[in-house]
């Protein structure tokens, strides 16, 4: 476990980061991508911290007193995590939950690492001051699909070739984090090897060390869905939760908790154990969280704390995306849980 010797041998992110490139986990290009995360992580924390003050809660259209077009929060997000990834010149293609397509970085000058990315994940809870998160994965640029664009690629050469960069499986992924905005700003990621978590200290604005090394517990009494779309699940999920709350006389009930921010329900499930899940329902048939930047980047977390992401019968890690925004249910938190699910749903 972590230990403070003195009051000065704190271990900050910038250092943690730069043992794991003197260790060549990492190489010095994903260093500077990583660190532009962690900026843009520290500016979103102020601007969530100060929505209500400055005015950025509330709906889109509104007018500031620069007389500019008030923007939400989410958008403001967007760019800010866009330019910090611009601005470190290594990331070749950025896609964003709230960009359409995937965007080509011209700023690019070596690296070449392709980030996706959900700027504000869970940000219509700003207003109620309820955590909201950023979630982000990297990945290498998809050599084997480079197709030959010749001298003078047309718009559409291009985009598809952006497309075909980003839609990599989640077992590609060389790191993938979140930060969450809550009682303490906590950036947890890892790059490959373990699941590291940092605390803001606002007393000097750096990510200090303080989950060293996280393992999610192996099983845990905590669920976490919207119960409000019971009516719409599956029988054999409907089951499931019937038998969380009900194990008869044998068992102790599960807790339920769900914040309605997936960074704050999976936060709390890899420290305590248990289970999240965004089923699928009669409504949305692939459920509601997208594969490429939420569920997959969560899933590799999980799993390097020695946890499990399914949609149910597959390994989120392997599936390969069709589509930027694909959608894909999840269950996501300590393997005797989700396993426990998956022998519901078979
Ligand atoms: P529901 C937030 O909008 C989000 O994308 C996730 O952060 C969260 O887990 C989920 O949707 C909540 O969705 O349908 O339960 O309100």
């Amino acid at each position: 476990k972590y230990k403070k010797k003195s009051q000065y041998e704190i271990q900050t992110f910038t250092n943690w980061l730069l043992r794991q490139e003197q260790a060549d986990v990492i190489d010095a290009e994903l260093t500077v991508v990583l660190s532009s995360i962690s900026l843009a992580c520290k500016q979103i924390a102020s601007l969530v911290q100060r929505a209500g003050i400055s005015n950025l809660t509330g709906v889109q259209g509104a007018v500031n007193i620069q007389g500019e077009d008030q923007k939400k929060l989410d958008v403001v997000s967007n760019e800010v995590f866009s330019n910090c990834l611009r601005s470190s010149g290594r990331t070749g293609i950025i896609a964003s939950e709230e960009e359409d397509i995937p965007v080509a970085v011209e700023e690019s000058y070596s690296g070449n690492y392709i980030v996706v990315f959900d700027p504000l994940d869970g940000s219509s809870n700003i207003d109620a001051a309820v955590s909201t998160g950023s979630i982000f994965g990297i990945y290498r640029p998809n050599e084997g699909c480079f197709p030959d664009l010749g001298d003078n690629p047309t718009l559409d050469q291009l985009e598809q070739n952006c497309v075909v960069n980003v839609c990599q499986p989640g077992e590609n992924l060389l790191a993938a984090g979140y930060c969450m905005y809550s009682s303490s700003v906590i950036l947890v990621l890892s790059v490959g090897q373990g699941v590291y978590g940092f605390t803001l200290d606002p007393m000097f604005g750096e990510f200090v060390l303080t989950h060293d090394d996280v393992k999610i517990p192996l099983k845990g009494k905590i669920y976490s869905f919207n119960e409000g779309n019971y009516a719409l699940w599956d029988d054999k999920l409907k089951k499931y939760i019937d038998d969380l709350k009900d194990p008869g006389p044998s068992g102790k009930p599960y807790s339920a908790r769900y914040i309605g921010s997936l960074v704050g329900d999976f936060h709390r499930t890899l420290l305590y154990g248990g289970i999240y899940g965004y089923p699928s329902d009669k409504k949305s048939k692939n459920g509601k969280l997208r594969l490429l930047y939420e569920c997959a980047p969560m899933s590799f977390l999980v799993e390097k704390a020695g946890g499990k992401g399914s949609d149910g019968h597959r390994r989120i890690m392997e599936i390969h995306p069709e589509e930027v925004h694909q959608r894909v249910p999840l269950y996501i938190g300590s393997v005797q849980e989700v396993e426990k699910l998956e022998k519901y749903l078979a």
